[in-house]
């Protein structure tokens, strides 16, 4: 099938594509918005409607099976594999090439927006219906795909799929992941009807670039089009458990308590301190989930547990931090003899920058347009991370709106600043899937 579609595509072709290639921004924001209705919710406390399409739920499956006849729509010979990582080829003149790779993700935390992620994986179809469009073929094949679990807010560890995919984590490991209810990843992957065949790991493409929501307040308060982005900053998630002992809140004395609420208090506080220390650089740290048991008010909690999300450009100052922390909890355990405390590693990846040439690629294309832009470093994750590790990669990121919030139902970027994204998205695959 492959052979003769690119046996057809030379036949029918008047040329290869060129960096004229422009997508259809209407066609675009139809498909982010139809895609943001699957998982949708109405956030009470913000009286907006967000998104909730955890992974391997059943809207996940919904949004998949959204994005998988898209694909199809637009001729791509779509694989899904054991991962459930969905993956789009159009063939190129050269079949034998080493691909050009364009992909993100479409799962979500439970609180989004219609964007995050979204925008890459949609984006980078419109790019195959653009060229589709115009009849253009490139020398290299291009493949898109839409990574599993790059949120790692289900099973524990983000940027699941893409890590699997390159090689970082071993799919026996993610097949054994369980969420917050035991149910585990491989099983809700068979479940949902994604459990694929494909070999997981990824031959090394010939170079990936993803398109992405920027997702913090720079580009917006620059007043830029687009953010070349130069790299991704290191990453430390631990689930922390503290045990204490359940005791009456009124009757008993301060020096009998083992308050395991207190610690986690302790803990968080700490955090902020180093923070604010200076001592480890450009550290952000935060304590995104925090719950007491039995979580009473007339009852000293015997249990907590809490999450620890760090990140930092600098792997030595995040080392430090995370050995601190470590003595931290020790000291907390002397502060009140007889807690219990476990820290349990959920996700760790350290600093990665991107590819000088796919980043100039990306500037070039950016120039070509007529957008302005600037060099940036992600402070989120994201699934190009991973894929570094096995290709020159980098990534472009568009402004938002509202300071650029995400991870919350405000996230919101503009069609044109979509349209602007994913138009060097186009420029930029074109480029390099020209490339000998
Ligand atoms: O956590 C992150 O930075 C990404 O959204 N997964
Ligand atoms: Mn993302
Ligand atoms: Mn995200």
């Amino acid at each position: 099938m492959i052979q003769e579609t690119s046996q057809v595509m030379a036949e029918n072709i008047q040329q290869l594509a060129d960096s004229s290639v422009r997508i259809d921004g209407d066609r675009l924001w139809d498909s982010i918005l139809e895609l943001g209705r699957i998982g949708a919710y109405y956030d009470d406390h913000l009286k907006l409607e967000g998104v909730n399409r955890k992974s391997l739920t059943d809207d996940d499956k919904l949004g998949r099976d959204l994005v998988v006849s898209w694909m199809k729509a637009a001729g791509l010979d779509v694989q899904i594999d054991q991962m459930g990582n969905i993956l789009g080829r159009r063939e190129g003149l050269d079949a034998e090439a080493a691909p050009v790779m364009a992909a993100s993700h479409i799962d979500t935390v439970a609180t989004a927006g219609a964007f995050d992620g979204c925008l890459g994986v949609l984006g980078a179809i419109e790019v195959i219906r653009a060229l589709n469009d115009t009849k253009l073929a490139t020398r290299r094949p291009i493949v898109i795909a839409a990574f599993t679990e790059e949120e790692g807010v289900r099973f524990g560890t983000d940027m699941l799929g893409s890590a699997v995919a390159a090689g970082r984590v071993s799919l026996e490991h993610a097949y054994a992941l369980t969420d917050d209810a035991g149910l585990r990843f491989g099983d809700e992957l068979e479940r949902i009807g994604y459990k694929g065949t494909k070999d997981v790991r990824l031959d090394p493409p010939h170079a990936y670039v993803e398109c992405h929501i920027e997702q913090g307040p720079i580009l917006a308060k620059a007043g830029l089009k687009l953010g070349v982005v130069t790299g991704v900053q290191g990453i430390s998630w631990q689930k922390i458990t503290f045990r204490g002992r359940a005791a009456h809140a009124g009757a008993t004395p301060t020096e009998l308590r083992i308050d395991a609420g207190l610690a986690a208090a302790r803990l968080t506080c700490r955090l902020r301190e180093m923070v604010d220390s200076g001592r480890y650089g450009q550290l952000r740290a935060t304590v995104g989930h925090i719950a007491t048991s039995p979580g009473l008010p007339s009852v000293v909690p015997d249990l907590t547990e809490m999450t620890i999300d760090m990140r930092t450009p600098d792997d030595n100052h995040m080392a430090q931090a995370e050995k601190d922390i470590q003595d931290f909890l020790e000291e907390l355990k002397l502060q009140q003899p007889g807690l219990g405390v476990e820290a349990l590693r959920m996700a760790k990846t350290n600093q990665v920058p991107f590819d000088e040439s796919v980043q100039k690629a990306i500037a070039e294309s950016a120039e070509e347009l007529g957008l302005d832009y600037m060099y940036i470093r992600s402070g989120a994750g994201h699934d190009a991370q991973e894929i570094a590790a096995i290709t020159p990669t980098a990534m472009i990121f568009i402004p938002g709106e509202y300071d650029g919030i995400s991870h919350n139902p405000r996230e919101y970027s503009t069609p044109e600043a979509c349209t602007n994204g994913i138009n060097a998205l186009a420029v930029t695959m074109v480029k390099l899937a020209n490339e000998e």
